[in-house]
């Protein structure tokens, strides 16, 4: 049996969730919280997740994690094996798992509003003093991350033009198409769905995202398509 090891409301994730999914392959999950980093080590040297495991094989980073589903359960392909579709997806999937994702992080985790609401959600399944000194600790460990990459630099303003232009790209690449590459559901579809996903958690950019119909008719075909999610949203 598959295992995805995994954090809470990581979008993450839901791209590999969705891919086991769509291909039809059975999983468990396994949460781990943040009070056990030591031990995701043992897993992963970078304490980074998700990761997959198959019997003794454990496989890191979800790109790697797409690479191998698809190389080990090749039914309802992913990832396309022309080589322009192919170059295509990773750039897609690189940009949302590389620069969406650091938006949806600093804006779902450290804008007012939003922070008050997500950040209980992410430390809920903490040991008492953790989930006390987790939520007073990682919005700030947050914009120190955002910070450095960069976008945590910005203002919230300049934030959501860049989401904005995120977004109408996106409504671009829909234009005349059912799917951001080729005319088949992709990799693509789903590390950029799971990052619009996770940016609608915070206020603004679901009113942003609700005026844009084709994208969001396109989120509900990627859902149509790879099922609900597994067990639980987190
Ligand atoms: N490139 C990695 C990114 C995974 C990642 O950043 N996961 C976050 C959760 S959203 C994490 O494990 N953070 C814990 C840490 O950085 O120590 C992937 O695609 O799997």
């Amino acid at each position: 049996m598959i295992t995805l090891h995994q954090y809470h409301l990581s979008p993450f994730n839901e791209k590999i969730q969705r891919m086991l999914n769509h291909k039809g392959i059975p999983f468990e999950e396994r949460y781990w919280t943040l009070g056990e980093r030591k031990k995701v080590r043992a897993l992963n040297p970078t304490g980074k997740l998700p990761a997959l495991q198959n019997g003794e094989r454990v496989v890191c980073d979800s790109t790697d994690v797409a690479h191998y589903i698809e190389q080990n359960f090749p039914q309802k392909p992913l990832i396309p094996s022309d080589p322009r579709l192919r170059a295509q997806v990773h750039v897609l999937e690189d940009w949302a798992d590389e620069s969406l994702y650091f938006y949806e992080m600093h804006l779902r985790f450290t804008t007012p509003g939003n922070r008050e609401r997500n950040i209980p959600r992410m430390v809920e399944h903490e040991g008492a003093f953790l989930r006390w000194l987790l939520a007073k600790v990682v919005p700030g460990g947050i914009v120190r991350i955002t910070g450095s990459q960069g976008i945590g630099r910005k203002s919230i303003e300049q934030l959501l033009v860049d989401v904005e232009r995120h977004i109408t790209a996106v409504d671009g690449l829909l234009d005349g198409a059912d799917w951001l590459v080729g005319n088949q559901l992709s990799l693509a579809d789903l590390a950029v769905y799971a990052m619009f996903q996770a940016l609608r958690d915070a206020d603004m950019v679901a009113d942003m995202l609700a005026r844009y119909p084709a994208v969001t008719a396109w989120m509900m075909r990627v859902e149509e398509h790879t099922g609900t999610r597994a067990a639980r949203r987190d």
